[in-house]
């Protein structure tokens, strides 16, 4: 059995006041960890006081991380900080990243292995656009991104990520995939890590779904055999909302 995962992705929203409502506010009512994994992820400048009041449970994670550890690199944040802070997650290869900072697979796959020599834990995004799918490319596309995004990466290392499934044209669209699509989609994953790191590493690894999730569609999408939790953007935001996602796998 893998254990869930929800994660909110709060993305360019908050600021310290707000962000330390909503943890005072979720904190307490968050899942046991050793049943369901959650984690929010914040903008750099959150994550220190974040981490300071974070309770037993929730787990905090950084939306970014440069793939060198340290250099002339102004702007960039460096695993070292990262885990110097006990920061524990890191997302990775997000769309909104791909698209807007030209983020390319080979900029993923550095950014993975960054992640794993600084002990932290990648959210591995991939997904396709609508035009991919409307032209029966989302296979392609996802194959492309797997194989891309783990090139020389370990087997031992793959326990440890998590990869998001996320079809850019549900993304802050307010259209979700169906159930169905998306764990049609999880499963052609799944395939994929099979092909690379065989079955017992296609079986134990996690993939989470995301793309307009919200408390009323998140029990189905999670009741699916290859879906394994959610990454969360907008309906992350509420802290009520967010409770009662996490705890919908319970
Ligand atoms: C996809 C998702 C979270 P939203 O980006 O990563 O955002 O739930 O707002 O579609």
């Amino acid at each position: 059995m893998r254990k869930p995962i929800i994660a909110g992705n709060w993305k360019m929203f908050k600021t310290r006041d707000e962000a330390l409502f909503f943890i005072l506010k979720v904190s307490e009512k968050m899942p046991e960890k050793e049943k369901v994994d959650t984690v929010v992820f914040a903008q750099a400048p959150l994550l220190r006081c974040l981490i300071t009041r974070q309770g037993e449970e929730l787990r905090i994670g950084a939306q970014n991380i440069f793939y060198e550890d340290e250099g002339a690199y102004t702007g960039e944040i460096s695993g070292p900080l990262l885990e110097s802070y006990n920061v524990e997650y890191v997302l990775i290869g997000h769309s909104e990243r791909r698209q807007y900072f030209h983020e390319t697979d080979e900029d993923v796959n550095k950014k993975i292995k960054a992640a794993i020599r600084n002990d932290l834990l990648p959210i591995v995004c991939v997904g396709e656009k609508l035009e991919e799918r409307e032209n029966n490319l989302t296979n392609d596309v996802l194959e492309r991104q797997i194989k891309n995004a783990f090139k020389d990466i370990p087997a031992i290392e793959m326990k440890d990520i998590v990869i998001a499934y996320e079809p850019i044209w549900a993304i802050g669209t307010g259209k979700t995939a169906s159930a169905e699509q998306a764990d049609e989609a999880c499963g052609f994953i799944r395939s994929q890590i099979k092909k690379l790191y065989g079955p017992v590493v296609s079986e134990g690894i996690r993939i989470q779904y995301g793309g307009s999730v919200k408390p009323a569609n998140i029990e189905e999408l999670i009741s699916k055999e290859n879906i394994d939790g959610a990454l969360i953007g907008g309906a992350s935001l509420d802290p009520d909302q967010f409770i009662e996602m996490a705890n919908a796998p319970l």
